[in-house]
């Protein structure tokens, strides 16, 4: 399998930590691709019309995307515990906690892109503070989760080490850790296991 990924992009490190976690890195080779959203990739547009990494190209020839689907795929193949619960309000609980971190994480990308990509003339300050907000406040509710997490390390968690991975990657003045030092501390912690320490965005 080939996993279309680069090294700085959070929804890849998703999908890269899910693959240690369950023992298939050595099944995955990582090709790195550039991507951006105003210069068409048509080699990556044959895989993803979205244009969009990560994808995930099976042995068949098919291309699976999205980051969950990627996940949901591995988990399919993978040795050891699962990183979603199988069933019952766990599992739903585990799903809406996997979907509000890939929603501060579009959030996050998107005002990546507002300095990084859109023209200073174009740029819009209220917008970027509406999409900050949604970070903001996707920080506090992990923050309230963390409490119930113990020593478990599944989907919620691998979505919480993209997030804050991300924010200080990217966003490095984003004081977080003050805000919420427990979850902070958490993350330190976190941050020598090894799919983690692996995959620190780059
Ligand atoms: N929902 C997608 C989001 C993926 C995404 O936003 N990827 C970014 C890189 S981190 C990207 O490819 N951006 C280029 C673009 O949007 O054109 C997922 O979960 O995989």
């Amino acid at each position: 399998m080939k996993l279309l990924m680069n090294k700085g992009s959070p929804f890849s490190r998703k999908v890269r930590i899910l693959a240690r976690e369950r023992g298939l890195a050595g099944r995955i080779t990582e090709v790195i691709v550039k991507v951006s959203p105003v210069e068409v990739d048509t080699d990556l547009a044959r895989s993803n019309p979205l244009t969009q990494i990560p994808v995930l190209l099976l042995d068949d020839g098919m291309a699976l995307y999205d980051s969950s689907v990627i996940c949901d795929y591995l988990e399919s193949l993978g040795v050891g515990g699962d990183t979603l619960p199988t069933s019952g309000p766990a599992r739903w609980s585990a799903l809406r906690s996997q979907a509000l971190c890939d929603g501060m994480l579009s959030a996050a990308v998107l005002c990546r892109y507002e300095t990084a990509v859109r023209p200073a003339a174009l740029r819009w300050d209220a917008w970027t503070d509406g999409q900050r907000r949604k970070i903001a406040g996707g920080l506090s509710e992990l923050a309230l989760q963390f409490e119930g997490w113990q020593d478990t390390f599944g989907r919620t968690q691998i979505g919480a080490v993209c997030v804050l991975g991300y924010l200080d990657f990217r966003f490095p003045e984003w004081a977080w850790r003050d805000e919420h030092p427990r979850l902070a501390r958490w993350f330190s912690q976190i941050s020598s296991r090894a799919s983690v320490m692996e995959t620190v965005p780059a």
